[in-house]
C-alpha cells in the first residue's frame, strides 16, 4: 500500500447489526457484509470501519465488549471475520476494527476476576474508589444519564463507568492492562485489518478523582506507547474518536511524525445545533456563518501538520439529510449538495450506511426504540417532569436510532435487510428510498456519490491542495476555493430552500469569466446564473493545453 495511503481514500462505516441480514435472525450480520462488497465496490469506497462484532451482552450494542479476541456469534464466527477481511481486499477494499479500550462489558472476565476481591489481580484493571453506600466519591455522570459511580457492597467499593453500569471503565495507569490490550491489537493486525477506530480514546487519561475525563495529563503518553507497540509505523488508518478534540489537540493527535493516529473524529461542527453548555438534546437552530467558519478553521489549521476527518453521520447522530438538509421537497438536492460541500475539502471522507442513498431520520413510538441512551434520556426526564411531546421531539431530531435504522436495499418487505423480523423497525419510507431503485437512476443520490467519490479522487488539488473560503458573511452561500500545483477548483453550494439570484457568480469568480471554467458535477441537470434550492457546483479553471 502507497504510503499515508488513507490519505487519498474514502471510508464507508458500516453497522452490522443494520446492515445487511443473511440468515433472517432479523440481525444484520458478517455474511451479509460478505454479500454487500461488490456494492461498496462499486460506490468506490477503500476501507470499510466495521462497529463493534465482538462478544457482547449488547447493553450499548455492541460497545460493551465481553471477549475482545472473539466475535458475538449474532454476527458469525472469526472465520466469517477472516473471509470478510480476504474478500474485501480481493476488491481493494481493507477493513478497520472498532477498538473499544476506554471501557469494557462488565461480563468481561477481567472484571467478573476484578470484583471478587481487592487484591485479586484484574482488580486494578478498573477504577475502583472506597467509600459508603449512597455517597459516591464525586458528582461525575454518565453520558447515558445518572452517576458514573456504581456501588458494589461486597467490597464496599465504587467503580467508575462513563457510559453504562455494564460498561466499567479500564484503568489505564495499569501497566498489565495496558499490555494486554496491546497484544489484542497486534493479533488483529496479524489477522490483515488496514487499520482501527478508537472509541472515547481521548478518555482513557481520566482521572476522575480531579473530575478530569477528557485529556488527561497522561493521555498522549498512553497513545505514544500503544502506538509503538502496535499499529506504529505499519501504516494502517488509525481514526481517533475525540469529542473534545480542538485544531490544537488534533495536530497533536494527528502529527506527521505518525506517533499517535492518522487523524480524529472533531465534533466542533457537530455540536452546533445544541444550546451551549446543555445536553445534546437541547436544540437550537444551526448558524450556518458559523458552520463555514467553523469547518474552514479545521481545514486552514491542520492544513500543514495534522489532518481531518470530514464527516456529517456516523451510529451515534441523526442523518444528515433530516439533521441540516431538507428531507421532503429537496431531499436528494440537499443530500447531493450537503455530500459536495464537504468531500471536496481536505481530509479523509466517512461516508455512513445509507448516506449514499439520503436516508432519513424516523419518528417512531417510544417502543420502537432500541438505543440505551434514548430510551434512558426519555425515563430521566419523563421523571423531571418534562412534556412527553418535547421529549419525543429531542429524540426524533437527535435520536441516535435515527441512524440505526436498517439499511434500505429494495421495495421488498423490510426493505429487503432481513426476511426475519428486524431488531427495530424499517424505516417506512424504504419503498420509496432504497439502493436497487438508485442503482436504476442515473440522477439518484447513489450514482451522485459514485461520480463524487471518482473526481475526488481525479483532482490532485483536493487531496492536498490549499483551502480558501469565499463569501464568508454569506448567508446561504458555503462556497470555497481549492488550488494545487496549477490546478484550481471552485465549490459552490446552496445550503438552502431559497434561489440566490444575488449577483452570486461576481462575487465567486471576481474578476474571472465563468467560461474561463468547465463545470464538473453539479446536482442540478441545467445551471443558469441564479442558483436553485441546494444547488451545488463544482467547477474546474481551464488550463491552456
Ligand atoms: O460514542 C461516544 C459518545 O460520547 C457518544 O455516544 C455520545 O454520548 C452521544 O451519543 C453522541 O450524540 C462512542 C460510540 O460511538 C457510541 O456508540 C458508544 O455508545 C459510546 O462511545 C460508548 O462506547
Ligand atoms: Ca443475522
Amino acid at each position: 500500500m502507497k504510503k499515508d495511503w488513507w490519505k487519498e481514500a474514502v471510508v464507508y462505516e458500516i453497522y452490522p447489526r443494520s446492515f445487511m441480514d443473511s440468515n433472517g435472525d432479523g440481525i444484520g450480520d458478517l455474511q451479509g457484509i460478505i454479500s454487500k462488497l461488490d456494492y461498496l465496490k462499486e460506490l468506490g469506497v477503500d476501507a470499510l470501519w466495521i462497529t463493534p462484532v465482538y462478544k457482547s451482552p449488547q447493553d450499548d450494542n455492541g460497545y460493551d465488549i465481553a471477549d475482545y479476541m472473539s466475535i458475538d456469534p449474532m454476527f458469525g464466527g472469526l472465520s466469517d471475520m477472516e473471509e470478510l477481511i480476504a474478500k474485501a481486499k480481493e476488491r481493494g477494499i481493507c477493513v478497520l476494527m472498532d477498538l473499544v479500550l476506554n471501557h469494557s462489558s462488565d461480563e468481561h472476565i477481567w472484571f467478573q476476576e476484578a470484583k471478587k476481591s481487592r487484591d485479586n489481580r484484574y482488580h486494578d484493571y478498573y477504577v475502583w474508589v472506597d467509600g459508603e453506600e449512597g455517597h459516591p466519591p464525586n458528582e461525575l455522570c454518565s453520558c447515558f444519564g445518572g452517576s458514573a459511580w456504581e456501588w458494589v457492597p461486597e467490597l464496599k467499593q465504587y467503580y467508575l463507568h462513563q457510559f453504562s453500569v455494564k460498561q466499567p471503565d479500564l484503568n489505564w495507569e495499569n501497566k498489565n492492562m495496558r499490555y494486554e490490550i496491546y497484544r489484542m491489537i497486534n493479533w488483529w493486525i496479524d489477522k490483515g485489518v488496514g487499520g482501527f477506530r478508537l472509541d472515547v480514546i481521548d478518555l482513557i487519561g481520566k482521572e476522575p478523582l480531579k473530575g478530569i475525563t477528557g485529556n488527561g495529563p497522561h493521555l498522549h503518553e498512553y497513545i505514544r506507547e500503544m502506538n509503538a507497540r502496535t499499529f506504529g509505523g505499519k501504516n494502517l488508518l488509525t481514526v481517533g474518536e475525540t469529542w473534545g478534540a480542538t485544531p490544537e489537540t488534533a495536530k497533536i493527535f494527528s502529527n506527521s511524525d505518525g506517533d499517535e493516529f492518522s487523524m480524529v473524529f472533531q465534533f466542533e461542527h457537530s455540536l452546533l445545533d445544541q444550546q451551549e453548555g446543555k445536553e445534546k438534546w437541547d436544540l437550537k437552530p444551526l448558524d450556518f456563518v458559523k458552520l463555514k467558519k467553523i469547518l474552514s478553521k479545521w481545514q486552514t489549521e491542520l492544513s500543514d501538520n495534522g489532518w481531518n476527518s470530514l464527516f456529517w453521520n456516523n451510529h451515534d447522530l441523526p442523518r444528515i439529510v433530516s439533521r441540516w438538509g431538507n428531507d421532503d421537497t429537496y431531499r436528494e438536492e440537499s443530500a447531493k449538495m450537503l455530500a459536495t460541500l464537504l468531500y471536496f475539502m481536505k481530509g479523509t471522507p466517512f461516508i455512513y450506511q445509507g448516506e449514499e442513498l439520503a436516508m432519513t431520520n424516523v419518528k417512531y413510538p417510544i417502543e420502537e426504540y432500541r438505543d440505551i441512551e434514548l430510551l434512558n434520556l426519555y425515563r430521566e426526564r419523563l421523571e423531571k417532569g418534562y412534556p412527553k411531546e418535547e421529549i419525543m421531539q429531542s429524540i426524533y431530531t437527535k435520536g441516535r436510532d435515527n441512524a440505526r435504522t436498517p439499511m434500505q436495499w429494495n421495495a421488498s418487505p423490510n426493505g429487503g435487510f432481513t426476511t426475519g423480523t428486524p431488531w427495530i423497525k424499517v424505516n417506512p419510507n424504504y419503498t420509496e428510498i432504497n439502493a436497487e431503485e438508485q442503482l436504476q437512476r442515473s440522477g439518484s443520490v447513489l450514482n451522485y456519490y459514485k461520480a463524487l467519490i471518482h473526481l475526488r479522487k481525479q483532482l490532485k488539488s483536493i487531496c492536498r491542495g490549499d483551502y480558501e473560503l469565499l463569501l464568508p458573511e454569506h448567508k446561504q452561500l458555503f462556497a470555497y476555493v481549492r488550488c494545487s500545483e496549477g490546478e484550481k477548483v471552485i465549490v459552490i453550494c446552496n445550503f438552502t430552500a431559497s434561489e440566490i439570484d444575488d449577483d452570486w457568480y461576481c462575487k465567486v469568480f471576481r474578476e474571472e469569466k465563468e467560461g474561463e471554467y468547465e463545470l464538473l458535477l453539479s446536482n442540478y441537470e441545467k445551471g443558469n446564473v441564479e442558483l436553485k434550492p441546494y444547488e451545488a457546483r463544482v467547477y474546474r479553471k481551464r488550463t491552456a493545453d
